[in-house]
């Protein structure tokens, strides 16, 4: 029988500014909320002591009905880079080990950056049409390295959970910096 939160939502978003409506909640990412997932803190400390730069923000909303629950959050990150590291996510994995997600990039150039605790990586690029299927287990973020937005849907379950210490931990196996105006891959050591 259903419920009064059974019934299907319908969202808009609007092509030019990406945002969609209605929408319950945005987070806004400013330098500050991911200070350490660059890898030059000086260049970190002199931005924060001009600017607490935005560097993204996640335009949210959740699909909570009597029987299932899905998410879908709306990434849009600015152009820009940190003593030459590209903008990117904060980047997490999923809590469960059994949490997919799908990632379609709308408009934007970049990477998605894919790794596992088992040595495993990918960094995938993207421009807008890219769609992505991340298994379970694969954390995942995305770098902006052109000159505009990148703007990507990602849709998950509500209950697959964030592990966000694990990418602050470890990092990813490759950083991406503008060298020459292009984004080269950095392997970490
Ligand atoms: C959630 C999904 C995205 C990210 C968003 C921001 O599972 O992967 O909605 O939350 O792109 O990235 P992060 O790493 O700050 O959560
Ligand atoms: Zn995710």
């Amino acid at each position: 029988m259903l419920t009064e939160i059974d019934f299907p939502i319908t969202l808009a978003l609007d092509p030019e500014s990406d945002i969609f409506d209605p929408c319950p909640q945005v987070t806004p990412r400013y330098l500050s909320d991911l200070k350490m997932m660059f890898k030059d803190q000086q260049a970190v400390d002199e931005i924060l002591k001009e600017e607490n730069r935005l560097i993204y923000e996640i335009r949210y909303y959740p699909f909570r009905t009597s029987k299932s629950d899905m998410a879908l959050a709306v990434t849009r990150i600015f152009p820009g880079n940190i003593g030459g590291e590209y903008h990117m996510t904060k980047g997490h994995k999923h809590e469960r080990d059994d949490q997919p997600e799908v990632y379609y990039c709308v408009k934007g150039e970049g990477f998605l950056l894919l790794d596992t605790l088992e040595g495993e990586f990918q960094a995938i690029p993207w421009r807008a049409g890219t769609i992505t299927h991340i298994p379970p287990m694969w954390a995942h973020r995305v770098i902006n390295t052109g000159t505009d937005l990148l703007v990507f849907i990602g849709v998950f379950h509500l209950s697959a959970g964030h592990d966000y210490e694990i990418v602050a931990q470890k990092g990813f196996s490759y950083r991406v910096y503008a060298v020459d105006g292009k984004p080269a891959l950095i392997r970490q050591t």
